[in-house]
């Protein structure tokens, strides 16, 4: 199907090493993606959901050991370690590329090798890049099809010539000892081997567009980050963009979708949704930042989903979707903990087992029906409040970062930074509680810059002085502020009512941007006053506001020690002024 040499070569050389029976080209095609549908329903690899209730909606079963990204076996492979920096993992090309093809060599026998070309970004816009994933699993073409823009009309942009990053993955046994995830951004090349599951294999997403395009955006001077973005109309009719950095399964997907409160909606404000995942931003011809969301579709955590705290996302995910590691209800349908409605009486669980809403584990712990990290995939213009911008080639004017993570303690509900330089530490040092998104210990603070930790593709030190540079290119860079949803009181209830209710903070950003509504001066930055915050319709006490907004001294004398350990691990490689911001917040806190 392709006039590219270098394209078939390359093709040729996977396949001589993985040995395929055939190979498929991905077309775009419904007519092709129905009958992939159907030959994964025969083989089992997807199982066909009630039709009536969930037109065009299928359900997948990863195996038990492969449920979340894998941190651990994921790697930098550059000639030089230093440049991979102190967050990644790191391997030799030479090492990563031999270990690998032990692991690739012959695994595709017996099944079919599909080719996908695809485009991260409107094709033919200015942000558009290309990859083209290799892969053996049904299921990841299927996804594919659903999170960027397959086919033909890639190849065509593609042309005989066009770069492309390759992008080579294979099931082979599912084994995690025999897992790899590998980035070699100086081949333009990702090879992924022994997984089955989302962030692992779906490789245009965290691999091709956070780790090798975080490498593409400070060659070319953008950013590409682990953001949403979303657009708030305002009453007048203006629509304001933000762009939000939460780590994985942080409400990224909830904030993107939100749907006024009550008072608010009285006030006529209306939001937008751009993307809930990946933001990639450039400075347009007028000095600001402009950002579009490279996918296509959404790949959201099911669980804690339903028509209170994410009603756009319900809408979504009635018909076209993939659901991965719910729970199967006896009439085909599907449920997860913080579902619609009461547990089902019975069902199967994700691991595929029997389950009832009583179950109990040998230690006589609630048995979950769904995986904490089960998902679905729905293509972003199934979405009530989706943006009619999406394939602008321009993107939207991004008005405002946000950054923000999972704290019991500590942050407040939001605060604004002095400065673009301030706004760059407060992400550079923000940090957040491990969720179920990844393995290892859930509840555990650790630094998240950026929530770009396990997704910058090179030493963070140099991530920080692009992002600092990018400032300086910037006629009027965005105001970045810093919000936290999961301030908890001393019985570990959350504090604040969240969701739809997170309006409330996006309007005082917003209305910050424009120098309109009130704030303190703290050691930590601009908070707001306890009535510049639009409470219409929410009962909080007096002391429990004051909780939200709280700044201890001693707590954030503390966290500064620790943020100076956090700086400690990048080296020389950390920008001095990164340095100066904590010093100055030491004296401001002193003061
Ligand atoms: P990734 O897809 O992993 O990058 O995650 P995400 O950042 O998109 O997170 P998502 O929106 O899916 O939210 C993850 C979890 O956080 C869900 O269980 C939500 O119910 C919960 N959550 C989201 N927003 C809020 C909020 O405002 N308050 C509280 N308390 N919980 C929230
Ligand atoms: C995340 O973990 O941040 C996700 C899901 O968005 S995954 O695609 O698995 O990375
Ligand atoms: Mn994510």
């Amino acid at each position: 199907m392709t006039q590219h040499p270098e394209l078939e070569k390359w093709i040729q050389e996977c396949a001589a090493l993985c040995q395929p029976d055939k190979i498929v080209w991905i077309d775009g095609s419904d007519a092709q993606r129905d009958a992939l549908r159907a030959e994964a329903v025969a083989t089992g690899e997807l199982i066909e959901l009630n039709q009536d209730k969930l037109p065009g909606c299928y359900f997948h079963r990863t195996s038990p050991t492969d449920v979340a990204r894998t941190e651990h076996l994921t790697y930098i492979c550059t000639k030089d370690k230093e440049n991979a920096g102190p967050s990644n993992n790191w391997m030799s090309p030479s090492e990563g590329y031999r270990r690998a093809a032990e692991i690739f060599r012959g695994s595709m026998r017996g099944r079919t090798m599909y080719v996908i070309p695809f485009s991260l970004g409107p094709v033919g816009s200015v942000f558009s890049k290309v990859g083209v994933e290799l892969t053996d699993s049904v299921y990841v073409v299927l996804n594919m099809l659903i999170m960027v823009r397959c086919g033909r009309e890639v190849l065509e942009v593609l042309g005989t010539d066009g770069r492309f990053t390759r992008c080579l993955h294979g099931k082979a046994d599912c084994n995690p000892d025999r897992r790899l995830i590998l980035h070699f951004p100086e081949d333009n090349t990702i090879w992924s081997v022994g997984s089955g599951y989302g962030g692992n294999v779906l490789l245009s997403k965290k691999c091709m567009a956070l780790r090798l395009g975080s490498h593409f955006a400070r060659e070319e001077g953008w950013l590409a980050e682990h953001m949403l973005i979303l657009g708030v109309e305002a009453p007048s009719g203006r629509i304001e963009y933000l762009a939000a950095a939460f780590p994985s399964a942080c409400g990224k997907t909830n904030l993107a979708m939100l749907v006024p409160p009550e008072g608010l909606t009285r006030k006529g404000y209306r939001i937008w949704t751009v993307g809930d995942d990946i933001a990639w931003m450039r400075i347009d011809t007028d000095g600001q930042l402009w950002g579009v969301n490279p996918e296509t579709g959404f790949f959201g955590v099911a669980p804690g989903t339903n028509s209170t705290t994410n009603p756009n996302a319900i809408a979504t995910v009635r018909r076209n979707t993939i659901f991965t590691n719910v729970l199967l209800r006896e009439n085909k349908t599907v449920w997860w903990e913080g579902a619609d409605g009461p547990p089902p009486a019975q069902g199967i669980d994700w691991r595929g087992d029997p389950w009832r809403p009583d179950a109990v584990d040998e230690k006589g712990k609630p048995v979950p029906g769904a995986h904490a990290n089960a998902r679905f995939t729905a293509p972003v213009t199934q979405c009530p409040s989706i943006s009619f911008r999406i394939e602008h080639h321009h993107g939207v004017p991004i008005s405002a970062i946000v950054f923000g993570g999972r704290r019991a303690r500590l942050a407040p509900l939001v605060y604004q930074a002095y400065s673009w330089q301030h706004g760059v530490f407060m992400g550079a040092s923000m940090a957040s509680e491990r969720t179920a998104a990844q393995y290892g210990k859930i509840g555990e603070v650790r630094r998240d810059p950026m929530a770009m930790l396990p997704f910058c593709g090179y030493h963070m030190g140099d991530y920080f002085r692009h992002w600092l540079q990018m400032g300086q290119r910037m006629r009027r860079p965005p105001k970045v502020f810093h919000v936290n949803w999961f301030r908890t009181d001393e019985e570990g209830e959350f504090l604040w009512p969240g969701y739809g209710d997170n309006l409330r903070v996006l309007e005082w950003i917003l209305d910050r941007c424009r120098g309109q509504a009130e704030a303190i001066a703290s050691p930590i930055g601009y908070l707001p006053t306890p009535d510049s915050l639009d409470m219409t319709g929410l009962d909080l006490s007096p002391k429990v506001v004051e909780g939200l907004l709280r700044v201890d001294r001693s707590e954030w004398l503390k966290e500064v020690e620790s943020v100076r350990e956090h700086f400690a691990t990048f080296g020389d490689r950390l920008p001095h002024a990164l340095g100066d911001e904590l010093d100055s917040l030491h004296r401001r806190l002193l003061t």
